[in-house]
Parts: C-alpha cells; structure tokens; sequence
C-alpha cells in the first residue's frame, strides 16, 4: 500500500501560530460515514496546515471496504486528521477528523475521549452510512449537530433527513460544503452555540428544581 500519510497543503497555506493567551483548548470531532468529506473539512477550516493520515486506495481494500457510493475516491483516513482554529484570545478549537471506514472504527473512543461535540457529516446520497455515528455519539453523551455536505445529490427537506436519521428535535441541522472555508466555519459556530446552549441549560435546570 503506498503510504500518503503526510501533512497535505491545503487552502490555508498561511502558518498561524497559537496566541500567548490562548489558554483554553476545545476538542471538536468530525464524524460521519466513509468519504461524507470530513478530512475537506479539516483541511478547509484549519487555520494551521493540517495532519492528515490518509492511504492511497487500492484493489486490496476493495473486498474489505464498501466503496460502492465512493467510486473515484483515491485515499482514505487511517488515523485521523488534525486541525485548529482559533475562537478568540482565550479559547482554540482542536478539530479531529475521525476515519470513516468501518475497519477503523475502533480509534472513534480515543477519538471522542474529552470532546466538547461532534459535527456528524452527512452525504445526502447515503443517509444511512451516518446512523452509526449518531448511534455512537447519543451513547457516549456528546452534543452533536448534522451537517449535510453538498456532493450535488438529491436535495431532501430538513423534515425528511430528521426523520431519516430520526433525529431529536433539538439536535441543529445545517448545509455545508466542506471545501469551503466560510462554510465550515458557520458549522463549527453552529455546534459551539448549541453546546453553550446545553451547558446554559444545565445551569438553570438545578435553581429550577430549588422553586
Ligand atoms: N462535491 C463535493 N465534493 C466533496 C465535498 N467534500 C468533500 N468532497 C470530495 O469527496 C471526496 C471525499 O472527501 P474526504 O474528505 O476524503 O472524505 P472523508 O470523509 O474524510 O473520507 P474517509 O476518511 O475515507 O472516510 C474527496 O474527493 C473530496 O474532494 C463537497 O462538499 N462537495
Ligand atoms: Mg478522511
């Protein structure tokens, strides 16, 4: 198997290096079925040049790995990919991409031990490949959102992917491209708002019990 492991050059060729008050460190993950382009979206939004595991696809995988809906896909994750961005002067998203096909799913418990939340990525042509990660992250207790990335499939109303992945209403549900830079960006600020939401939940639920 050729080896691709490297740190690919992306969109963001600038090195950005972390603020002096930068003292707060957020793991998100991004999760999501095999080639739903979590590592685009590392790589777009990064801030820094990313760490990306990939591997060259060959005819080996092809017993072992489901690419039926990623024909012309060429490399696939085998660790996870490493980004950042930074919040403000205090507070830096650490962004892992976790590998998508099944064989490498065990690596997804390191991967969400203490994450803040998840973006789960969805291919809209493959709806069902993203039931395992929301299943995995409702059992763990992370905060999620879905993201539904624009490969140019079958545009279906937000009413039929909740139901499709029967979702909890108060899970957010937006469109992305992952290629783009500002479009990852509104969904990394959309899953730190829901989390600051939930934690502003819990801290009124307690006084609440007290009336
Ligand atoms: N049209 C379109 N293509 C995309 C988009 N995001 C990613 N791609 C392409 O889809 C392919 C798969 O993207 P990856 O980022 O490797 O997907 P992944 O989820 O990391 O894949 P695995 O790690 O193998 O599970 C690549 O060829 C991307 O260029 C998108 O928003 N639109
Ligand atoms: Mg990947």
């Amino acid at each position: 198997m050729d080896s691709a492991t490297s740190e690919t050059p992306t969109a963001s060729e600038t090195r950005t290096p972390l603020g002096a008050s930068a003292d707060n460190g957020l793991k998100i993950v991004v999760v999501g079925g095999f080639g739903a382009g979590k590592t685009t979206m590392v790589r777009s939004v990064s801030e820094i040049r990313p760490l990306n595991t990939e591997e060259t696809m060959t005819q080996a995988g092809e017993g072992v790995d489901d690419v039926s809906g990623v024909r012309g896909k060429t490399a696939t994750t085998v660790a996870f990919d490493f980004g950042r961005i930074t919040l403000d002067e205090h507070n830096v998203l650490y962004l892992f991409g976790a590998p998508g096909q099944e064989r490498f799913w065990f690596l997804w418990d390191r991967l969400f031990s203490g994450t803040l939340g998840a973006v789960v990525l969805v291919d809209t042509r493959r709806i069902d490949d993203s039931w395992y990660a929301i299943d995995r992250l409702e059992r763990h207790g992370t905060p999620f959102i879905v993201a539904c990335n624009d490969f140019g499939g079958p545009t279906f109303t937000p009413q039929t992917i909740r139901e499709a992945l029967d979702l909890d209403p108060h899970v957010p549900l937006v469109n992305c491209d992952a290629r783009s830079r500002e479009s990852s960006k509104i969904v990394l600020i959309t899953l730190v708002e829901h989390i600051k939401e939930l934690y502003a939940d819990q801290a009124r639920a307690p006084r609440q019990e007290l009336v």
